[in-house]
C-alpha cells in the first residue's frame, strides 16, 4: 500500500510537469492528497469488482491495472496511450473500471448499472461509485440510491469528501455536509481519507456487506492539495495555511510511513530508496512518452462503440464514418446482462433511418462534387480554345 500510494503521488508530478511543458494539453485533475482513498479501498477489492469514479482518475486508473507509461502516454495523447490518446486526462478505461468520467455525477447511476448487470451475473461481486462533495446534492445522486436500494445492487457509494467543489467550499454547497448520513435508509459510514487503513477496514466491510443487504455509503473525508485542476492555483478560496496544515499534520503517506516505522514493519532506509525507485521510473516512463506519436486522423472515429449495433456512426453527415475497432480489445471480459443479447446478424434494411439519410447525403453530396469536377474541366477546356 505504501509503494501504490507513493505511486500515485510521483505519477501525478509528472503529469503535473508534462502539462507546464505542455506536453499534455486539456484538462488535467490531479489527486495529490488523496492517495489513500484509492489505495485503502482498492487493497480491500477483489480482483472481479468493478469500479466507476469521476474526472480525478489516474490514480486509480494505475490501481485497477493500466501502466503508468499508458496513462502518462495517455495523457500526452499518444499511441501507446490507453486509450490510444484519444480519452486524455479524463477518459482511462480499462477492465472491470469504467473511468474517467467528465460529467459530474453522471457515474453514480453509471455505477448502480453496473450493480445492476453485476447481480444478474450472480457471481458475487460489487461495484463501487465513486463521486464528489460537488456531485453530492444532485438529483440522479438520490435516483441512484433509491433504485439501488429498491432493487438491492451490490453497489458501494463512495463520496470522496476534499472539502471543495472546484472552489466552492462544502460549507457553502451542501445544507448537510454529513454526506454519509444523506442517502437515508441507505447505511452510511464516515471515514478518515487520510489514513488508508481506515479506509481498507471500511471498504473489507461494505464489499462484505452489500452483497448481503444492498447499497450503502461511504463517506472519505480527504483533502486535494493542488487546485481543482491544472489551470486553478488553488489559493483564491482558501489559505495557503490551510494547505501547508494539511500537507503537515494529515498527510497520508507520511502518517503511514511513521506508522510503519514505529511498528518495524520497514526502516527509513527502505523507504526511502522505495521512493527514489518510483521517482526514477515515472521520470524515465515521462520520458519514453514523449518520444512517442500520435494516432493517425483516420483513427479518430475508431473504437467509438464496443457492442455497436448501427454500422455507421450517427450524425457524420457528408463523412459517413464506419464503426472499427483499432484499440486493445476488452470484448471477452466485459460484463453482459443475462437478458441482453448484441444484434449481430445487421442487414442492409435493419441500418437506422439516420444512417439512410446519411448515406442519401453522401450520395448527394459525390454528385455535386462530381458535377463540379464536370464542370470544371469544361471551364478549362474553354479557357484553352
Ligand atoms: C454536470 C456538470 N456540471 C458542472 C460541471 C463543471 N464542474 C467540473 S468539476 C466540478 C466540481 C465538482 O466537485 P467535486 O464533485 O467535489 O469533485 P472534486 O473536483 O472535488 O474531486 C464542476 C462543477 C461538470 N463537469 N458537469
Ligand atoms: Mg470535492
Amino acid at each position: 500500500m505504501y509503494t501504490q500510494m507513493l505511486t500515485v503521488r510521483r505519477l501525478e508530478e509528472v503529469a503535473n510537469a508534462m502539462y507546464k511543458e505542455k506536453i499534455v494539453r486539456g484538462f488535467c485533475h490531479l489527486y495529490t492528497g488523496q492517495e489513500a482513498v484509492c489505495v485503502g479501498i482498492h487493497s480491500a477489492m477483489k480482483p472481479h469488482d468493478h469500479l466507476i469514479t469521476a474526472y480525478r482518475c489516474h490514480g486509480w486508473s494505475y490501481l485497477m491495472g493500466i501502466p503508468p507509461i499508458e496513462i502518462l502516454a495517455e495523457l500526452a495523447g499518444r499511441e501507446s496511450g490507453c486509450q490510444r490518446g484519444k480519452g486524455g486526462s479524463m477518459h482511462m478505461y480499462c477492465k472491470g473500471f469504467y473511468g474517467g468520467n467528465g460529467i459530474v455525477g453522471a457515474q453514480v447511476p453509471l455505477g448502480a448499472g453496473v450493480g445492476l448487470a453485476l447481480k444478474n451475473e450472480a457471481k458475487g461481486n460489487v461495484c463501487i461509485a465513486l463521486y464528489g462533495d460537488g456531485a453530492a446534492n444532485q438529483g440522479q445522486i438520490f435516483e441512484a440510491y433509491n433504485i439501488a436500494c429498491l432493487w438491492r445492487l451490490p453497489v458501494i457509494f463512495i463520496c470522496e469528501n476534499n472539502e471543495y467543489g472546484m472552489g466552492t467550499q462544502m460549507h457553502r454547497s451542501s445544507c448537510s455536509i454529513e454526506y454519509y448520513a444523506r442517502g437515508v435508509p441507505l447505511p452510511g459510514l464516515y471515514v478518515d481519507g487520510m489514513d488508508v487503513c481506515a479506509m481498507r477496514n471500511a471498504a473489507q466491510f461494505a464489499i462484505d456487506f452489500v452483497q448481503k443487504e444492498g447499497p450503502m455509503i461511504i463517506e472519505a473525508h480527504t483533502y486535494r492539495y493542488y487546485g481543482h485542476s491544472m489551470s486553478d492555483p488553488g489559493t483564491s478560496y482558501r489559505s495557503r495555511d490551510e494547505i501547508t496544515q494539511m500537507r503537515s499534520t494529515r498527510d497520508a503517506i507520511s502518517n503511514f510511513r511513521e506508522r510503519a516505522i514505529g511498528k518495524e514493519l520497514l526502516t527509513e532506509e527502505e523507504c526511502k530508496k522505495m521512493d527514489a525507485d518510483i521517482k526514477k521510473e515515472l521520470r524515465e516512463a515521462g520520458e519514453k512518452v514523449k518520444k512517442d506519436k500520435e494516432i493517425k486522423p483516420e483513427e479518430l472515429w475508431a473504437d467509438v462503440y464496443m457492442d455497436n449495433k448501427e454500422v455507421g456512426i450517427r450524425d457524420t453527415v457528408g463523412n459517413f464514418h464506419k464503426h472499427f475497432r483499432v484499440g486493445k480489445t476488452l470484448e471477452k471480459d466485459h460484463i453482459k446482462l443475462k437478458s441482453f443479447k448484441s444484434d449481430l446478424s445487421l442487414t442492409p434494411k435493419d441500418i437506422p433511418i439516420e444512417i439512410q439519410e446519411s448515406e442519401a447525403q453522401l450520395a448527394a453530396i459525390k454528385e455535386a462534387q462530381k458535377k463540379a469536377a464536370t464542370k470544371e474541366k469544361s471551364k478549362n477546356k474553354e479557357k484553352k480554345k
